[in-house]
C-alpha cells in the first residue's frame, strides 16, 4: 500500500488538477490521457469533476482524496504501471498474461465486424454476476423477489445506480475474459477499465415509466470516425422485453453515408430517433455486450416482470486516436 500522505508521483495528476482548479496555468491534458489517468487511479469521471468544481481543493487535498476514494487500496505496482504507461512505455494487461485466456471466437469477431457489437458469453461467472446483482439490490434497499420494493428508492428519474466500489463490482473489472476480449478488439493489451456505476431498470408500472436513456450516441459524430468501445454487463438474465440494451446493428459502417441524409437544419439526434429502429439484445447472467461507440444505442422500457440489473464498464488503451471536434 502507498502512504496516504506521500505524493502519488504522477505529474499528469497535478496538470489535471491545475486545469480545473487553476485554469490558464497549464495546457489541458489530451482527452485520452485524462481517461487513462482517472481509470488508472480508480476514479469515476463525474465524481472527480464534481469534487474539483464543488470543493476547489489544493493539489495536496486532491491527492489525499484520490487515496481515500481507493480506501488506501492504490498499490505501488498499480501506480508504477500507470506512470510507465503515461511515459509511453509498453505495459501489458492489468490482469497478467492473457495468452491462455479464452476470448472472442473467430465467429464473434466476424459478428463484431458486421454488426458493431458482440456478446461476450460468460464474461464473468454466474456466481460473480449474482454477487454484484445482490450488491445493487442491497445498495438500493430493495429485494429481488419483492416487487413492491423495486419502486421504493428514488433514483431520481433514472436507471443509473451510483454504486462504484463494492468489492463485487470491483472484482468484475478484473475479469480476465473481459480484458482479453477488449484486447482483441483494440489490438493491444495496455487497457484501463472505467470506474462506472450499476444500473437498475425495473418493469414499467403505473407510477414508473421508463425514463431513458433513449437512442443516443456518447461519441462525437465528426470525422474522422475513430474506434472506441462501450460495455454493459448483465448481472441476471435479460430477455428482449426486459429493458434490454438496444442498438442499431451495423450502423458504424453506414454512419458516414447516413449523416448526408440528415435534412439541413435538423438535429441529428431527433432525425435518428424518428428514422432508426433499435434492436433489443437479450443475453444471460454474466454476459457482456460490447459495442462500437458509433452505434446509436440506449436502453428500453421493461415490459417483463423482472428488473434488469447491470454494471457498466469500458476499457480503453493508454493512448488512442480520437476526434477533438464535437458534433452530435
Ligand atoms: O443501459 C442501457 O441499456 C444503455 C446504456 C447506455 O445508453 C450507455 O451506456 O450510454
Amino acid at each position: 500500500m502507498v502512504d496516504a500522505l506521500a505524493s502519488l508521483g504522477i505529474e499528469e495528476l497535478r496538470t489535471y488538477w491545475a486545469s480545473h482548479c487553476a485554469p490558464g496555468t497549464v495546457d489541458p491534458l489530451p482527452q485520452d490521457v485524462v481517461k487513462t489517468l482517472l481509470a488508472g487511479l480508480g476514479l469515476n469521471v463525474l465524481e472527480t469533476l464534481r469534487y474539483l468544481h464543488q470543493e476547489r481543493p489544493s493539489h495536496e487535498q486532491f491527492e489525499a482524496w484520490v487515496g481515500e476514494r481507493n480506501g488506501g487500496g492504490l498499490t505501488e505496482a498499480s501506480l508504477s504501471r500507470l506512470r510507465r504507461a503515461l511515459a509511453g512505455e509498453a505495459v501489458g494487461a492489468e490482469v497478467g498474461n492473457l495468452d491462455h485466456v479464452e476470448g472472442l471466437s473467430a465467429e464473434d469477431l466476424a459478428h463484431w465486424d458486421e454488426h458493431g457489437y458482440v456478446i461476450l458469453r460468460n464474461a464473468i461467472s454466474p456466481e460473480a454476476a449474482e454477487l454484484a446483482e445482490t450488491a445493487i439490490y442491497d445498495f438500493l434497499g430493495m429485494s429481488r423477489d419483492d416487487p413492491a420494493s423495486w419502486y421504493r428508492t428514488s433514483l431520481g428519474h433514472s436507471i443509473w445506480v451510483p454504486l462504484l466500489r463494492h468489492p463485487a463490482l470491483v472484482a468484475n473489472r478484473h475479469a480476465p475474459r473481459i480484458h482479453k476480449a477488449h484486447a482483441q478488439l483494440w489490438g493491444r493489451e495496455d487497457l484501463w477499465v472505467t470506474i462506472d456505476q450499476g444500473g437498475f431498470n425495473p418493469p414499467e408500472s403505473e407510477g414508473w415509466r421508463f425514463p431513458g436513456p433513449h437512442l443516443h450516441w456518447d461519441a462525437t459524430l465528426a470525422e474522422p470516425h475513430c474506434l472506441e468501445l462501450q460495455g454493459i454487463l448483465y448481472l441476471a438474465d435479460v430477455a428482449e422485453n426486459q429493458g434490454a440494451f438496444s442498438c442499431v446493428p451495423g450502423f458504424h459502417r453506414t454512419l458516414k453515408q447516413w449523416l448526408k441524409s440528415v435534412p439541413a437544419g435538423q438535429s441529428i439526434h431527433e432525425h435518428a430517433r424518428r428514422t432508426l429502429t433499435m434492436k433489443p439484445i437479450a443475453a444471460k447472467r454474466g454476459d457482456m455486450i460490447i459495442w462500437h461507440h458509433l452505434l446509436p444505442h440506449g436502453s428500453s422500457p421493461n415490459r417483463s416482470n423482472r428488473p434488469r440489473v447491470v454494471q457498466y464498464m469500458s476499457l480503453r488503451p493508454t493512448r488512442y486516436a480520437y476526434t477533438e471536434q464535437w458534433t452530435s
